[in-house]
């Protein structure tokens, strides 16, 4: 494989390397007892017993179910779903009321998107366990989960941007984290001929403050030439203040990128000097530029998203700050870049290319001083492919995507066409062991293995294909992930999992840096939900003209009121249900027959709102949805609802204070704190 194979010789290639696998696969499941031992070793290493804990908490991405899923590794458990993007209906995320600004963009209410990379926050270059960063693909985003509460908290839309693939990789102090469009499109955004692309069309990178919980924003933007942005990750130690992104389509084609972006030996790798985009930035070198986007952010105390509207960014163009952007020409059409944990090396994944390229980061600064450039590109100086490069991985295997390492100077790439985990050498670039995956892997994943201090011991393969790796379950199979020890010198297979949606990255993180800080439940004291009830005798039902609203509280075993009449159809009724249980773990559910939303779900000391339209005159049970007591099946209660302009009277079964308080509310119709429903998000 000297020259360089076209795009389709790879694909007949991966054809063949899966078959190979797949005979391999069949051969060694039959075989006897040497590899019974082999596979009783593994099982005892990923074996966590009844009652134990797992040591790694691992945060898969879902893929196009816009989700994040916590598993614990090395037992490949699944311990949680968060939705991001996405509603969740095991939770009410995005369908209760105080959810669902949390999924507004300028194009509306957007309950679904397509995660890739989930990325943890880092102190000093290190994970530390505070918050999970994640991008939606689609509808350019980036969300925080917080993880005292394993809960999305605030999201980003990212202006003047198409597909936010390359995202959300954070600089090792969580001061920013990039994301930079995929797709390039006109800036602003505007009817143009698709032609007209050379002329027209422009890339983003857009840095995000993100060490602050609710205050993210785009700290500056930066206008790049029309190519496609991959990924990204920020330089470290001697790098750090640098970011590196993967540019593919240098060709600037439109069409038919298969083959026409395909065209070039080398694309380029970008390398960008933020700390003087800092200082361009500083001294008014940004134009301010107009922007549309939302900023939607959990408010800690009451529990209730809100949104804001924001309409301009700070861009810098290259051109008005000299020193910001350079390129690094790497082959061929680069997807992964990485960063050693040294912060020397970055290495690129060249999905077509026959070697893994590794450039240093100090032959680069020394090409910058000497300027051997060679052209430029819009403005952009070309730095000679020579004179930044360290060293090349030769014969790694077919379609090296993306490199984690150890902490030992070992580096891992994923092999999407040889299918296989290719381990080698940093600074000899000598392969020193492969493992075959199952099937055609993507990214991978060794804990901390993109950060400063690897904690090394496994890998996590997160595999495109899965065929016969599990029981069939039709067309769509379960996503496979394997998990790989790479504590020796040679790699062992430990173990098999199904993920659910594309487990396209993840990361990982030593479980006690997180479950300490777990949340076991929210102060109901500290509750300042504008409808939270804090005590039985405060329930309550008021009506606002065509709008009911029910305060109620949930504890085992009963809501209170749980009796209602008086309301009418056609009426919104919001069911403001507080769960008023301080006990960890003890949660209560709600639904009602025919609500045409999710249920809620409701943890301890907060309060959730269930709106709900009857349609029909009648009698409507409600009920605990949360198995939470020996009583869980006797939490019900009836809503009598009649036809509009009935004289049935509002009434609530509810304490004698409470119903002086309401017969005192019915005289004074006046609405007390009225939650934001102008939302366009469906009922
Ligand atoms: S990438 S296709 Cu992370 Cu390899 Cu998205
Ligand atoms: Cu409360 Cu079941």
């Amino acid at each position: 494989m000297t020259n360089p194979l076209s795009r389709k010789a790879l694909l007949v290639s991966a054809t063949v390397a899966l078959l190979a696998f797949g005979a391999f696969y069949s051969c060694t499941t039959g075989s006897g007892g040497k590899d019974n031992v082999l596979v009783g070793n593994a099982a005892s290493k990923v074996y966590v017993a009844p009652g134990k804990y797992d040591e790694y908490y691992a945060f898969l991405s879902g893929g196009y179910n816009g989700q994040v899923m916590a598993y614990g590794l090395p037992s490949g458990r699944l311990l949680k779903f968060m939705a991001v993007f996405s509603q969740n209906p095991e939770t009410g995320y995005g369908y209760n009321e105080e959810t669902k600004a949390m999924l507004q963009t300028t194009y509306g209410f957007i309950p679904w998107d397509d995660t890739h990379h989930p990325e943890l926050s880092q102190t000093d270059g290190v994970p530390d366990g505070r918050w999970l960063f994640i991008n939606g693909n689609n509808t350019p985003r980036v969300a925080r989960i917080d993880l005292k509460v394993f809960e999305t908290t605030e999201i980003l839309q990212i202006p003047n941007a198409a597909g936010g693939h390359a995202s959300p990789f954070t600089t090792p102090n969580s001061k920013y984290t990039i994301s930079a469009t995929r797709f390039s499109v006109p800036i602003p955004n505007t009817d143009v001929p698709i032609e007209s692309y050379k002329q027209n069309f422009k890339g983003t990178l857009s840095f995000i403050t993100a060490d602050q919980p609710g205050k993210m924003d785009i700290a500056f933007q930066i206008l790049m030439p029309g190519f496609n942005y991959d990924l990204g990750h920020a330089g470290k130690g001697p790098s750090d203040g640098w970011f590196f992104f993967t540019t593919y389509n240098s060709e600037q084609a439109y069409q038919k990128l298969e083959q026409n972006a395909s065209q070039n030996d080398k694309d380029f790798i970008v390398a960008v000097n933020y700390r003087q985009a800092e200082q361009c930035v500083a001294s008014g070198k940004a134009k301010t530029t107009p922007a549309d986007y939302f900023h939607n952010v959990m408010d800690e105390k009451s529990r209730v998203a809100r949104s804001e509207r924001k309409s301009s960014v700070k861009m810098l163009a290259p051109q008005d700050c000299p020193g910001l952007v350079y390129y690094l020409p790497t082959p061929k059409s680069p997807h992964g870049v990485d960063i050693d944990p040294s912060g020397e090396y970055i290495v690129a994944g060249g999905k077509l290319a026959t070697v893994i390229p590794v450039h240093s980061f100090t032959k680069m600064q020394k090409a910058i001083a000497d300027k051997q450039f060679d052209g430029d590109v819009q403005g952009i100086p070309v730095l000679r492919y020579s004179s930044t490069l360290a060293g090349e991985v030769q014969k790694p295997g077919l379609g090296p995507l993306h490199t984690e390492f150890d902490a030992k100077g070992n580096a891992y790439t994923s092999m999407f066409i040889s299918s296989e985990i290719v381990k080698w050498k940093l600074g000899t670039w000598e392969v020193l062991d492969r493992m075959p995956v199952y099937y055609s892997v993507g990214h991978l994943m060794i804990p901390g293995g993109d950060s400063r201090k690897p904690w090394g011991k496994y890998l996590l393969s997160l595999n495109k294909i899965t065929k016969d790796r599990y029981l069939p379950t039709g067309p769509e199979l379960a996503q496979s992930a394997q998990l790989i020890d790479i504590s020796g010198d040679k790699m062992k297979m430990l173990l098999d999992f199904p993920t659910i949606g594309e487990p396209h990255y993840a990361q990982a993180i030593p479980a006690d840096l997180i479950k300490g800080n777990s949340q076991k439940f929210y102060k109901l004291s500290e509750n300042t939900h504008p409808f939270a009830t804090k005590a039985e005798a405060d329930g309550s039902i008021r009506r606002q003209g065509k709008n009911v609203h029910i305060n109620m509280i949930a504890i085992r075993s009963h809501f209170a009121p749980d009796n209602l009449e008086g309301v009418q159809v056609g009426d919104s009724v919001y069911f403001h249900v507080t769960n008023i249980e301080q006990d960890w773990d003890i949660v209560h559910g709600f639904g009602v027959l025919g609500a045409e939303n999710a249920e809620i779900i409701i943890a301890p000391g907060e309060t959730r709102t269930l709106r709900w339209i009857p349609k029909a005159a009648g009698i409507y049970p409600f009920y605990c949805t949360d198995f939470c007591s020996a009583l869980h099946q006797e939490m019900q209660g009836y809503v009598r609802v009649s036809v509009p302009g009935s004289k049935v009277a509002l009434k609530a079964n509810i304490s004698a204070k409470a119903a002086t308080q309401l017969a005192r509310a019915q005289a004074l119709p006046k609405p007390v704190h009225e939650m934001d429903h102008k939302t366009d998000a469906p009922r």
